[in-house]
């Protein structure tokens, strides 16, 4: 039984994955572990995530899949005029082979937002709710090695 560490930030606990994956294989992975693909609700959850990814194209849980210009956050919240962090010109929409429908931390861009077509193979981040986690200690620390609230999800009989 494999297990995926994660590093609590916040209410939530993220893990970035070091394979790679379409969007959505990468979405069916991290429900399979019980959780959805990392959301950036804030300035301090993106700065949080950009330490987690360190140099990896990543994806985050946001996309216009059902329609076009109206991003959704993988647990259901529209984008709406809450907190984004685009690369300048994003998004575009813009590719030669198809549409570009989801998003990932695009490091030529310093990690900013960009949409890019969801076929392509990228690291991916998922969130788990770390309600029940009773050690809230330190909020403050969270970025110092060895203080995260760190726990361990077994991954759950195989979709
Ligand atoms: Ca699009
Ligand atoms: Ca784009």
């Amino acid at each position: 039984m494999s297990k995926l560490h994660c590093t609590r930030h916040q209410q939530h606990c993220y893990s970035l994955v070091l394979n790679t994956a379409t969007f959505t294989d990468a979405e069916i992975t991290c429900a399979g572990y019980g959780g959805i693909l990392a959301t950036i609700p804030d300035e301090g959850t993106q700065l949080f995530i950009i330490q987690l990814v360190g140099d990896r194209d990543t994806w985050i849980g946001l996309d216009d899949r059902r329609n076009e210009g109206q991003f959704m956050w993988s647990d259901g919240t529209p984008l709406g005029s809450g907190y984004t962090y685009w690369s300048p010109g994003e998004p575009n929409d813009a590719s030669t082979s198809s549409d570009q429908d989801c998003v990932h931390l695009w490091p030529l861009a310093g990690f900013r937002w960009d949409d890019q077509p969801c076929e392509r193979m990228e690291h991916f981040v998922c969130q788990f709710s770390a309600s029940g986690d009773r050690s809230n200690a330190d909020p403050g620390n969270s970025n110092v090695p060895g203080n995260s609230h760190d726990r361990h999800l077994d991954h759950q009989a195989q979709q």
